[in-house]
């Protein structure tokens, strides 16, 4: 049976109607009459604890968006996916990012071949070679051991490597370094390798496509760089390897191919870090750490795969995000995690968030007449709460917040975790339930300042809390985030994983490159803006040469 469009559906129109009674009410309220929500509304797995009870809900809410999930066909895309369909549509392409967490014993068929298999073939090379590493086995050119391993990698290529690098650093090798160059400006390979000695250097080129402006203009460039340290060509052997699905663009590069990593045209670049993607993060941690990481996505695939909708955590999450986005209006959501080591966390899940559910037509190419996927940012905690907290407590947007915080810190020393926990519960507490006229005024508060010190609260916040951040943690922790994306994703109607959206201005600078570096004042043909600014860029070059 075909599923209606979503403003059609039964549950999206009940919650339009329940909205009109619910919407306005002041969690103040909806704690005062249902004062144990707290301990009922929560949900908890692979030692991820959401308390989800801070969201403008009742249990009536939250019976409609699940209601919603089931009528928009959530189980069976979900079905699908972990099938091999090619649910990716307009790129007509599986989804199975899922395989690459699956334990070695099982199978899955995809087009005539088990996918498993391949998948382990290529972390068994992984786990050769980052034991050789890591070993001080892999010599370089000039047979000295590898110190320094360099990621070259843009977009999905590198904010998975670099987010997990630094959120498992505590795990890792200390006596080898990591850098990520991602960016094209030359100040980010020059920057990387200033203090660093070639002939200890590593340099992984991670590229899907192996095609992408940026990332090639840099390899070439670490290239050159490599050769003028050490004198000699035949060091890329030695010092180059690659992660990438273009054999053939890999060996034209002058990479071996048996020195390359491959994976599939079924795994997205937002969704690829534990691909051979995240080589540098299996030499970082050890080859044990990285499994530790793949069983952590596989459980968390393993209680979306099979848990109830009323106990699933991405399902739970991924429709609350749709309550506040579409229902209470909310075009933005906060990520906060109270532990260092997430730091990059947040610019993770912008890619992953935004570019998975930024879309502005159904599967079926229709122009959609509803909300998608919200401006997704943050920073870690408390660090945040000294700088923009203020907008989300008196500001005038609603701005829904994750709260992700720990037991235990990695790193324990005097007072500090709790003094960083209280804050993770404070914040959420305060978000919530703010500060009522009448309580600013009982604090003996001068007539003219009480405005400005009322606290209007009634801002929804998800509590994510776990024991301690682990290799495994890590894994189930962005497993969730990734099939919350996906639930938000079927209810909206959308192609959650391609990015069509990224092509223009790619193709457009392609044409502006020669504009800007001909000797010959170009013809230029654009807009009467775009023109003048080429123009004044060209002035401004000249007078710094
Ligand atoms: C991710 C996107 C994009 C991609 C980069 C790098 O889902 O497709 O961010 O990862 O453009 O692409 P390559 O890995 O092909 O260089």
């Amino acid at each position: 049976m075909s599923i209606p469009p979503l403003r059609q559906r039964s549950a999206w129109k009940k919650l339009e109607d329940h909205c009109l009674h619910i919407g306005s009410r002041h969690l103040r309220e909806i704690f005062a009459d249902d004062p144990h929500r707290g301990e009922r509304l929560h949900a908890e797995a692979n030692g991820i604890y959401l308390d989800y009870s801070k969201n403008r809900v009742t249990d009536e809410t939250l019976g409609l968006l699940l209601d919603l999930a089931e009528e928009s066909g959530v189980a069976a895309r979900r079905d699908q996916m972990f099938a091999g369909q090619h649910i990716n549509v307009s790129e007509d392409r599986a989804v199975l990012h899922v395989a690459l967490r699956m334990p070695v014993e099982t199978q899955l068929m995809v087009d005539g071949h088990d996918v498993v298999e391949q998948v382990h073939a290529v972390i068994d090379h992984m786990t050769s070679f980052a034991n050789q590493i890591r070993g001080g086995e892999w010599m370089g050119y000039r047979g000295k051991p590898i110190r320094n391993i360099v990621n070259v990698g843009i977009g999905g290529s590198d904010l998975g490597p670099v987010m997990a690098y630094e959120a498992l650093r505590h795990y890792s090798k200390r006596d080898l370094r990591f850098r990520f160059v991602s960016n094209v400006d030359a100040s980010d390979l020059t920057e990387a390798l200033g203090d660093l000695d070639a002939d200890e250097t590593l340099f992984i080129i991670s590229s899907k496509t192996f095609t992408t402006l940026e990332t090639l203009t840099n390899a070439h460039s670490a290239r050159a760089w490599l050769i003028e340290h050490t004198g000699s060509e035949k060091a890329i052997a030695r010092h180059f390897v690659a992660v990438s699905t273009n054999a053939q663009a890999v060996s034209a590069f002058g990479i071996d191919t048996a020195n390359m990593f491959g994976f599939w045209d079924w795994v997205g670049g937002r969704y690829s870090m534990d691909s051979a993607i995240g080589l540098s993060t299996m030499i970082a941690i050890g080859p044990d750490n990285f499994y530790e990481m793949l069983s952590g996505f596989h459980a968390m695939d393993e209680h979306f795969r099979t848990a109830p909708f009323a106990r699933n955590l991405p399902v739970l999450m991924g429709m609350l995000g749709v309550w506040n986005r579409n229902f209470l209006g909310c075009p933005t959501v906060g990520v906060m995690p109270y532990e260092q080591y997430l730091k990059r966390f947040p610019a993770y899940l912008q890619q992953l968030t935004m570019e998975s559910n930024g879309k502005h037509v159904t599967l079926d190419g229709e122009t959609i007449d509803y909300q998608t996927g919200p401006l997704y940012w943050g920073e870690p905690g408390t660090n945040g709460q000294h700088s923009f907290y203020q907008l989300l407590h008196q500001g005038t947007t609603i701005v829904p917040v994750d709260l992700i915080g720990f037991a235990k810190s990695l790193n324990a020393l005097g007072e500090h975790h709790d003094i960083l926990s209280s804050n993770v519960f404070a914040q959420a507490e305060a978000l919530a339930f703010g500060k009522t006229e009448a309580e600013v005024r009982g604090e003996g508060t001068p007539d003219d300042v009480v405005a400005h010190r009322v606290m209007e609260g009634n801002r929804p916040t998800n509590v994510l809390l776990a024991e301690v951040l682990t290799p495994r943690l890590l894994g189930s922790l962005i497993a969730l985030y990734e099939h919350s994306v996906f639930t938000q994703g079927v209810v909206w109607g959308i192609d959650s994983f391609d990015q069509w959206g990224v092509e223009l201005g790619k193709v457009l600078a392609t044409k502006i490159i020669p504009e800007l570096s001909a000797d010959d004042e170009p013809t230029l043909t654009h807009d009467s803006s775009t023109n003048a600014l080429i123009r004044h860029y060209r002035h401004l070059k000249r007078n710094e040469d």
